[in-house]
């Protein structure tokens, strides 16, 4: 009968526990990576919704998107995560790069100032993280230095990391060149277009955060 009782008791306060964990997670990358198309595959899966836009043309993303309360399962646990989409850090910012992706000059020069304040703030947003996804886009060199510059930013502030290869469904894909250049890291490969090996990002992400 006590055993009984204890079990029920844990089982109230291993919930209450549960309910009181949020876990601030960022999408952190290059622009382009596919940061939105995995912020919404997740609020798909979870949530069966979209969070934000995808384009083709870089800096879509020019303010941080915020999704609250998404709960995940993976391996008979659940987390509940606040979703941090962030737009892509760059070195260097072109405006005329935009007019050659097919932008009138006034809006690639807007977008072209905008993508700049969304840079600087999502380094300021670096240090609400409590773990942090960096996308990487698997068909790219893994030698840029915006790579580098974020997970040694991260290894600074001891903020938990995981690193994904998205783009896996590309035929240039190479996760290899990317566990390559990060060692000490676990890469993950995924599709986030085509939610291919999402299991193994969320067991990722549970190994990370637990
Ligand atoms: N083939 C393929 N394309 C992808 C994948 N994920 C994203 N894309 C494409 O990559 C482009 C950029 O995707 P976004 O999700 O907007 O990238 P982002 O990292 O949010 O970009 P910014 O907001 O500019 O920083 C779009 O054309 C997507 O359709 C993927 O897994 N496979
Ligand atoms: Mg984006």
């Amino acid at each position: 009968m006590l055993s009984i009782v204890k079990k029920f008791i844990n089982k109230v306060f291993s919930n209450i526990f549960r309910i009181k964990k949020h876990v601030k997670l960022g999408l952190y990358g290059n622009p382009n990576s596919g940061k939105t198309t995995l912020a919404n595959r997740i609020c798909q899966d979870w949530l069966g919704q979209d969070m934000g836009d995808v384009s083709n043309i870089a800096h879509e993303t020019r303010e941080i998107q915020i999704k609250e309360q998404i709960n995940i399962k993976s391996g008979g646990k659940e987390i509940s995560f606040n979703l941090v989409d962030t737009p892509g850090i760059a070195t260097r910012i072109d405006y005329e790069e935009f007019i050659k992706a097919g932008l009138e000059e006034k809006e690639a020069k807007e977008r072209a100032k905008e993508a700049t304040k969304g840079i600087i703030d999502a380094i300021k947003w670096l240090d609400e993280m409590d773990a942090v996804v960096v996308v990487l886009d698997s068909t790219k060199d893994p030698y840029s230095q915006v790579n580098i510059t974020i997970i040694g930013n991260l290894e600074a502030r001891k903020i938990p990391v995981l690193i994904v290869g998205n783009k896996v469904d590309l035929k240039k894909a190479s996760i290899k060149k990317l566990q390559a250049a990060f060692p000490q890291y676990e890469v993950i490969g995924i599709s986030a277009k085509y939610g291919t090996d999402m299991d193994k990002l969320y067991e990722g992400l549970f190994k990370m955060v637990e």
